[in-house]
Parts: structure tokens; C-alpha cells; sequence
């Protein structure tokens, strides 16, 4: 591997310095810590540089590097880190929108907690943080009697939340606020903060942090928080399809061995998680585990650089371990004593959601038998430098139940999520 790609050195490497640490996948992936100087290479694909640590050669993700000392005023991407005129800029246009409206589960549970807590929001105040269309500040306005409802939508679809307001007849209670909530201000503390928050593997897009934020500048003394909790869970699984369609098929073609080209298949199609990934519950290796669970009135903005989980799943049935599939659970606590909480649940044996799950494959299938283990960590890293993405590390070993074989095998792997 290393020799072949010799020959793209012809013009002289380019020096950058390591954003943050970063532990290589595979032996063509080199690991380096945060300030190490990387000497470029090539850059073959945007994502994916050739370069070289202390004499040894290897791929490095593009994004974890900058371009040290004077070339940096050149670098504009990074003036802004939340990439906030591509964000609000799709949430001012209907496609997401339809998404997340056309998802009943999501929706329905969030038009539930409201109603089963209808008595109690009485004359409440209400922040509805990143209320896009409005659904569920006209839920409140709908199906309860708070005072009022602060409707805070950062994306010109504000605009329209205006009319859909006035159009419901709910203009007495929603107020539309534009803006992004970091920079707004309230006429009073609320009583209860709502906010549909989650992203893909629960914290991609990091919006979390803008509730976090408004919880600490708007939430009185003893005020609600919707969600409450959340919780990620992890899964080993099949996905025997994906695996076929994506890897298997370089197989054989046309009675030709394209199997050269799997390691670039490997890179292209499961270095990264697959997002929208529908598992069947016959595909679960093991009972899925809780491996973080994040209390909403508790955590802090800085726990989101790193946070850490531990799984540790028996192998029910034998079959082929392909990866692990990982989605969210989200509850909402009653505001009566006693009430029933609500929860919204993106796993498989739920309803489908917009969310799917989230697929991390191995580098390689491996097989597993019923009663073996596979524990291990997993480790939610936000991206230093582009704060909506993070990477998702994962370490695991597998213990082989059988006597005769009494091997453990250890792997890791680091998946970006976007960069
Ligand atoms: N301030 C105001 N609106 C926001 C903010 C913010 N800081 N962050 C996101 N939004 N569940 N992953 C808006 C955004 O424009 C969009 O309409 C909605 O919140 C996102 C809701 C779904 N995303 C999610």
C-alpha cells in the first residue's frame, strides 16, 4: 500500500496540524494526537488524505487537520463551525419539514405528552424551541391552556409559523419569535421548555446544545424540560443485505474476480455509519443495550465533547456480526405526580421513524455463537471543529463461549459522522 503510492509525490508535501486526536481504523489509517504536525501527501478524495507521522504512511480524515501558521486567513470554511447558513437555510425550505411532519410516531408523541398534561399546563409559559412549522406550539394552544407559548424558530420559516399562528386562530397564545434562541431574549422565565432536539444517533446536529443553553437562561426553578431524558442504545447485529449489495457483490462479475476493489468499497461504503437504516428485530444478535442516558436537567454543554458508554450484549443465536445498529429512546416526564411518562422510542420494534437507526459495519463480517460475549466502549467525540458533526468510536472484544477455543478478539473502529 505504501509503496504504490510513492509515485504521487511529485509535488512537495504540505504541513498541517492535528485539530485533535484521532486513532486510526485498519493498517491503512495512520493515529495521531491533537497538535502532531502530518506532513500531506495527496489528497485523493476530499475527505481522505495520503500522508505521513514520524515516517509512516497512512490515510488521515481531512477534517481533523488545519493548515498551521500563515495560510490560514486563506481558510474561510471555518468562520462559521455550526454551519448555520446551510442549516437554517434547509429548515427554511419544506422538505424536512414534510419529513418530520409526516412522522406520526414523533409527532403523535409529542401531541400526547401535551394532551395527558393538558390540565397541568394551565396558565403555564411555554418556550417551544426550534418550533419549525409551529406543530407543537399549536398542539399546546390546541389541546391545552397555557398563558402563553414562545415559539422560537431560528429559520425563515418563522415567517410562515406567523400565518399558520393567526390562520389556527391560536395568535393569542403562540408567539412566533425569529431568531436563533442563543441570541433571543424572553420577556419572562418559562415553566416548561419543549424542543424536538434529536438527530441522527441522537446528537448529530448538536442541537441539544441550544436547549442546554435555554434551559440555563429561561427555565425557572423547578420548570419542566420536554424531553427529559434520553437514552442510546446499541445493538450487534446482521445486516446481511447491506453487506451483500455493497461488499459481496465484488465478488464475482460476469464471471471476472473484482475483489481488488473491496477495500475501496470497504472505505467508501462503511467508514462512515449508514444513517436510515431499517433493522429487523430478527437481525439483533442480542438484547439491545442502554449505553448512554443523558438526563436533560443535568447535563452540561461541555459533556457533549466526549461522552463514553459501556456494552456488554450475550449472543442469543448464531449468525453473522456485521456491525451494530444504534438508535434513541426519548421520555417525557408528567407534570402531574404520578402521570405517566411518555416515551418515543426509534427502535426496531417500535413504528418506523424518520430517524431509521443508525448501521456501524465492521471492516469484516465475523461469526458469532449463541453464548458468546461482545462487550466493549463506546465513545461519542464531537468535532472540534465543526460543531454540529462528531465521530463514534467503537472498541469491542468477543469471547468464544466453547472451550477448545478460548480466543478473544479485540477491534476497533472510528466512524466520522459527517466530518
Ligand atoms: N434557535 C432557533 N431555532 C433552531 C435552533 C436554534 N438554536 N436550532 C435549531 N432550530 N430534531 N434535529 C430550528 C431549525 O431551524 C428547525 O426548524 C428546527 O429547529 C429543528 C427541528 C428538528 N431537528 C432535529
Amino acid at each position: 500500500m505504501q509503496t504504490e503510492k510513492e509515485d504521487e509525490d511529485d509535488a512537495a508535501p504540505e504541513e498541517y496540524v492535528a485539530l485533535c486526536d484521532f486513532t486510526g481504523s485498519g493498517s491503512d489509517q495512520l493515529s495521531f494526537s491533537r497538535a502532531d504536525k502530518v506532513l500531506v501527501h495527496a489528497k485523493p478524495s476530499s475527505e481522505w488524505w495520503w500522508a505521513e507521522l514520524q515516517a509512516v504512511r497512512g490515510y488521515v480524515p481531512a477534517s481533523y487537520l488545519h493548515q498551521g501558521g500563515a495560510e490560514e486567513e486563506e481558510d474561510t470554511s471555518l468562520d462559521d463551525p455550526w454551519q448555520d447558513e446551510e442549516y437554517f437555510g434547509s429548515y427554511g425550505m419544506l422538505k424536512l419539514h414534510l419529513e418530520m411532519l409526516s412522522d406520526k410516531s414523533r409527532t403523535e408523541a409529542y401531541r400526547q405528552v401535551i394532551l395527558s398534561n393538558s390540565a397541568s399546563l394551565n396558565n403555564k409559559v411555554v418556550v417551544d424551541l426550534g418550533c419549525g412549522t409551529g406543530i407543537i406550539s399549536l398542539f399546546c394552544a390546541q389541546l391545552a391552556q397555557p398563558s402563553v407559548v414562545y415559539a422560537v424558530e431560528a429559520s425563515s420559516m418563522a415567517e410562515y409559523t406567523k400565518q399558520l399562528v393567526k390562520q389556527n386562530g391560536c395568535e393569542d397564545i403562540v408567539t412566533v419569535l425569529q431568531g436563533r434562541a442563543e441570541e433571543l431574549e424572553l420577556p419572562e422565565q418559562v415553566d416548561v421548555l419543549v424542543s424536538e432536539w434529536m438527530g441522527n444517533c441522537l446528537l448529530f446536529e448538536f442541537m441539544v446544545e441550544s436547549v442546554l443553553s435555554a434551559r440555563d437562561r429561561w427555565l425557572r426553578e423547578g420548570g419542566v424540560i420536554w424531553p427529559s431524558s434520553a437514552a442510546l442504545t446499541l445493538v450487534p447485529c446482521q445486516a446481511d443485505s447491506y453487506y451483500t449489495e455493497k461488499m459481496a457483490f465484488w465478488e464475482r462479475l460476469y464471471g471476472l474476480d473484482f475483489t481488488p476493489l473491496q477495500p475501496l468499497a470497504q472505505q467508501e461504503f462503511f467508514s462512515k455509519p449508514k444513517f436510515s437504516h431499517l433493522i429487523e428485530p430478527g437481525d439483533c444478535l442480542a438484547a439491545p443495550c442502554d449505553v448512554v442516558c443523558l438526563n436533560m436537567y443535568t447535563l452540561q454543554i461541555t459533556d457533549l465533547e466526549e461522552i463514553k458508554g459501556q456494552f456488554h450484549f450475550c449472543v442469543e443465536k448464531s449468525g453473522v456480526f456485521h456491525g451494530f445498529t444504534a438508535w434513541f429512546t426519548v421520555h417525557f416526564k408528567s407534570l402531574e405526580t404520578g402521570g405517566a411518562t411518555v416515551e418515543l422510542n426509534t427502535g426496531p420494534t417500535s413504528e418506523p421513524t424518520h430517524w431509521k437507526q443508525t448501521l456501524f459495519m465492521l471492516d469484516r463480517p465475523v461469526s458469532v455463537y449463541a453464548g458468546d460475549s461482545i462487550s466493549g466502549t463506546i465513545l461519542l467525540r464531537r468535532n472540534p471543529t465543526w460543531r454540529r458533526h462528531m465521530t463514534v468510536t467503537l472498541n469491542w472484544n468477543i469471547n468464544n463461549s466453547t472451550e477448545e477455543t478460548d480466543d478473544c478478539q479485540v477491534a476497533t473502529k472510528t466512524f466520522p459522522m459527517w466530518r
